[in-house]
């Protein structure tokens, strides 16, 4: 809890036996609730889950849908998504819940601001992140510095409102336009992605990057 207010962490999983545990070492008490929402995973991601007491949900989808899953299961008023690959540092909820107390809907983290990097994508991801937030900025008048990452908080009854449907790796592209075109209060802090510790990303650079382009076309032709 921090000031009045209850603080879910969302984490999204699908065969991190390596790194969860590595990641829930580092939450600090204030966090009142985990839930972790797993894609069957085949490892010992759901035991390691369940020996530190988190919340767990099973969702057969993507990780698109194990976020809106596990946000409809949340019980707190604000929510930060993590990934569970040791990738985002939780020194930065600091940040994610200032913006939030400051009275921002959603607070996004931003690997293109100063303060911010990333030590997790080759040049090609990061010349598509850049083409997809140019596209958004000039589509919709927004002024995002990323657009595809997954370190974020929102107050969970703004999400909500969103009404998100993606299934896949454009839950973030889709969230950042409803965001702009809801007109909620959105802010940028500056975030650090470190390498994955162990295992391989889901992500696959075209299909994923097909998907997003497909859902900017969708939400710019509504
Ligand atoms: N529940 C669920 N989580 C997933 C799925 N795919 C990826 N994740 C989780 O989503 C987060 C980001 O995925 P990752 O593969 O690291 O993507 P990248 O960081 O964009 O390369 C990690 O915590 C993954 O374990 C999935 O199909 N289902
Ligand atoms: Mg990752």
């Amino acid at each position: 809890m921090k000031g009045n207010k209850k603080i879910t962490l969302l984490i999204p999983t699908k065969n991190e036996e390596g790194n969860l545990q590595k990641v829930l070492d580092t939450i600090p008490d204030y966090i009142d609730e985990i839930i972790v929402v797993d894609g069957y995973s085949k490892d010992k991601t759901v035991d390691i889950a369940k020996k530190n007491k988190c919340k767990i949900y099973l969702d057969k989808g993507q990780k698109g849908s194990a976020v809106r899953l596990g946000v409809k299961k949340a019980t707190g008023d604000y929510v930060i998504m993590m990934d569970a690959d040791c990738s985002n540092r939780s020194i930065e909820f600091e940040l994610l819940i200032a913006g939030l107390e400051a009275g921002y809907d959603f607070c996004f983290g931003s690997r293109f601001i100063q303060g911010g990097g990333s030590d997790d994508m080759p040049w090609y991801r990061i010349l598509g992140n850049k083409f997809f937030i140019l596209l958004v900025n000039t589509i919709w008048g927004t002024r995002y510095s990323d657009l595809c990452y997954g370190y974020r908080s929102f107050k969970r009854k703004a999400f909500l409102k969103l009404g998100l449907n993606s299934e896949d790796f454009s839950i973030e592209t889709e969230m950042s336009i409803k965001v702009a075109k809801g007109g909620f209060e959105v802010i940028e802090i500056p975030s650090f992605e470190k390498a994955r510790h162990a295992g391989v990303g889901n992500l696959r650079t075209i299909k994923d990057g097909y998907r997003i382009s497909k859902r900017i076309l969708i939400e710019a032709c509504k």
